[in-house]
């Protein structure tokens, strides 16, 4: 029987305040308004983003259902839908694409005007409403995607349609860290053929910014984190070298700079941890290296200290958000390329557990011992 126009009940994992762990509840899920999208959710990553909203670095209005990186199936349709249909598989947007303001119509930039949800979290669709509640109260959306549920409901410009033939379970990281560090590398620092590259925090984006760097036919990678147990790992992808800073006592942009004749070229900082800013940068090239910064945005409340006579001659520091891919063409794009094995996500899913056991995948995250866990819904 078609659920098509009727309230869907279902489970979720609910955040009702910060830092506390999930709720695993039965939620009620009401059908898309015009111009949004019901899609029965099959997988999702748990991504480190999710934690900065629990602990309240990312700012998101609470009670709210979580989780940014999941693929599904559109269950139903608003009016006015013609991007996608019922059976189609998709990857919700944290960052959508309207086509239609000036930054979607600008060839370098990614972060459409309509992402309110990621600058100022109202915790709605774009309506200014929720679809979710629970236990008669209205849940908030997150970064409008809300994937840690067996159903979400989403605008259709922060949707896209992938590969009929691409397996959920795996591409649900293209929806957030699998194409944010590949594409920091490939599409925001641009990385160049021979070029020498660095890498700080080796999680999930951390890993994908190595595979990106490899694609892009870098000579050298240097993985960096203070967590040896990723090393092995970051070898696999791509990775030349691997340093824990902790082993030195100098400084690890000296380390850098020693190690590659001045600093590399192209420095990514994926920790999270804002004072690796400041060292990811002096650890560039100081003529022409570029450092990305993908980690350190994600918090709302933190600010960056950083010498400014490294910029004395010439570095460049840049943000990357979901890597610059303006999403609605590019991620499928990125899926299907997938699919045609140019690029391996697989090595990056270290668990696979079940929506019940979100606050599991959180803690195995915290504790360093997963790189990216997949929750089935
Ligand atoms: P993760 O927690 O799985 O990995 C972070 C890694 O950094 C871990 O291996 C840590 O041991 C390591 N680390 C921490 N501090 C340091 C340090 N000082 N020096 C070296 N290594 C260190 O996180 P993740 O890979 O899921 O995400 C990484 C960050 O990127 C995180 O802050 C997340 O919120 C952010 C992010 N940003 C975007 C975006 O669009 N900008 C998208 C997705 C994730
Ligand atoms: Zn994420
Ligand atoms: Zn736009």
């Amino acid at each position: 029987m078609s659920t098509a126009g009727k309230v869907i009940k279902c489970k979720a994992a609910v955040l009702w305040e910060p830092h506390k762990p999930f709720t695993i509840e039965d939620i009620e899920v009401a059908p898309p308004k015009a111009h949004e999208v019901r899609i029965k959710m099959v997988a999702t990553g748990v991504c480190r983003s999710d934690d900065h909203a629990v602990s309240g670095s990312l700012f998101t209005p609470l009670p709210a259902v979580l989780g940014h990186e999941g693929a599904g199936i559109v269950e139903s349709i608003g009016e006015g839908v013609t991007c996608v249909k019922p059976g189609d598989k998709v990857i919700p947007l944290f960052s959508p694409q309207c086509g239609k303001c000036r930054i979607c119509k600008h060839p370098e930039s990614n972060l459409c005007c309509q992402t309110k949800n990621l600058t100022q979290p109202k915790g709605a669709l774009l309506d200014g409403t929720s679809r979710f509640s629970c236990r008669g109260k209205p849940i908030h959306h997150f970064i409008s995607t809300s994937t840690f549920s067996q159903y979400t409901v989403v605008d259709d410009i922060a949707v896209a349609k992938i590969d009929a033939a691409a397996p959920l379970d795996k591409v649900c990281l293209i929806g957030c860290g699998f194409s944010t560090g590949y594409g920091s590398a490939v599409q925001v620092a641009k990385v160049t053929p021979g070029s020498t590259c660095a890498v700080f925090g080796l999680g999930g984006v951390g890993l994908s910014v190595i595979i990106g760097c490899k694609a892009a036919g870098a000579a050298r990678i240097i993985a960096v984190d203070i967590n040896k147990d990723r090393f092995a790992k970051a070898k696999t992808v791509g990775a030349t070298d691997c340093v824990d800073p902790r082993d030195f006592e100098k400084p690890i942009e000296e380390v850098l700079s020693d190690m590659i004749d001045g600093g590399v070229d192209f420095c990514f900082e994926v920790t999270g941890n804002t004072e690796a800013v400041g060292a990811a940068l002096g650890s560039c090239h100081k003529d022409h290296g570029v450092c990305v910064t993908v980690g350190a945005l994600a918090s709302f409340t933190s600010t960056l200290s950083i010498r400014s006579h490294l910029f004395f001659s010439g570095r460049i520091l840049k943000g990357s958000i979901l890597g610059g891919w303006k999403t609605k063409e590019e991620i499928p794009k990125l899926v299907s390329d997938y699919m045609a094995k140019k690029f391996n996500i697989d090595p990056l899913i270290t668990h696979t557990l079940t929506l019940s056991e979100a606050n599991e995948a959180v803690q195995l995250m915290k504790s360093g011992q997963c790189i990216r866990c997949v929750l089935l819904l």
